[in-house]
């Protein structure tokens, strides 16, 4: 079965090929094939990825939300603005399931700040899932969602007049290569003013044996997370990759701080992709990358934020100093 967005075009009209099409082309007619993690999210990937988020050996979730129930008051405080009655929007990029969020929602009602909520996100249904849980649990709260990649929700919300706190939880911001998340720091800092936050979530290098075992699991949760990338494209593209064939296979490199993630065929293969007329020839034990999860310190983090055009203002991190979740200025 198909379920591309394509599938329901009029089918006289030559389709457009989809970005996911010329990122596959582009990305295995590379030397060192890669895909990007980007693609991981499907139905059954984000099923998997909330599996992931409660693995024994994946911290970062767990840290993060103790973090943000230990330090709910001072990250209030930080995020919203001085006057007790001024009001605010508190955006958040890439929402998900709001489970973290609900904590600093939960703790800026009770204390009386005026806000709106504005969950952004690329996917309808995550939102409207998000939306409902909201009305259930925070009647009084006013969410306006936005369905919209993250730059065109932030132009969107600096035509409206008032403060804005940007939230950027669960080390998302790892997910991007250096050059990457320099530029949407930069273009976060664009549309906001000296009155505004942000925060962002980190993951801190620690020991690389407990960072390594949170991308390989005992349990193979994220082996099959990886893998179903693969599966996507069969169904997708109309390839035909022999699951059996591939081995998820991951690595941390202290000296970058990168986590990086691969698929390695462990045979030599040809796969076609039916929907492109295409095939690509794989040699044994060839990889194609597919995620990176960089870790961080907080030299590290001060000179990113600041390359970018932000200030640290507020550095909050767990007991083990597993996790960090910064307030920065722009
Ligand atoms: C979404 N992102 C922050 C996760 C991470 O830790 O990089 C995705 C993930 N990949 C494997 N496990 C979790």
């Amino acid at each position: 079965p198909t379920d591309t967005s394509t599938a329901a075009q009029d089918s006289s009209a030559p389709t457009p090929a989809s970005a996911l099409q010329q990122h596959v082309r582009a990305g295995l007619s590379r030397p060192f094939k890669a895909l990007s993690s980007m693609y991981f999210y499907d139905d059954e990937g984000s099923r998997l990825f909330q599996q992931i988020m409660a693995l024994p050996e994946y911290y970062p979730t767990r840290t993060e939300f103790t973090l943000l129930t230990q330090h709910q008051a001072a990250i209030g405080a930080a995020l919203r603005p001085q006057e007790p009655t001024e009001p605010f929007f508190l955006l958040e990029l890439g929402a998900g399931d709001g489970l973290k969020t609900k904590i600093l929602l939960r703790h800026l009602l009770e204390t009386g700040a005026q806000f709106t909520y504005v969950p952004v996100d690329i996917s309808e249904a995550a939102l409207a899932g998000l939306a409902a849980s909201l009305r259930a649990e925070l009647p009084t709260l006013h969410v306006e969602p936005v369905v919209a990649d993250y730059a065109d929700a932030l132009r969107l919300m600096a035509s409206r007049p008032g403060r804005k706190a940007v939230l950027f939880l669960g080390s998302n911001i790892g997910n991007f290569l250096p050059e990457d998340r320099h530029r949407f720091l930069q273009n976060l800092a664009l549309p906001l003013t000296p009155d505004d936050r942000l925060l962002v979530g980190f993951d801190l290098q620690k020991n690389p044996r407990l960072i390594r075992a949170a991308y390989d699991d005992s349990q193979g949760v994220t082996a099959r997370f990886n893998l179903n990338l693969l599966r996507r494209l069969n169904r997708e593209l109309g390839a035909d990759f022999d699951l059996a064939q591939w081995q998820h296979y991951t690595d941390y490199d202290p000296l970058s701080g990168a986590v990086r993630s691969f698929l390695v065929s462990s045979r030599a293969q040809t796969v076609q992709f039916a929907t492109l007329n295409w095939a690509v020839d794989f040699a044994a034990w060839e990889m194609i990358h597919t995620e990176n999860s960089y870790k961080f310190t907080r030299s590290g983090i001060a000179a990113t934020a600041e390359a970018a055009g932000f200030t640290v203002q507020e550095f909050f991190t767990d007991a083990q100093d597993y996790f960090a979740d910064v307030i920065l200025q722009p």
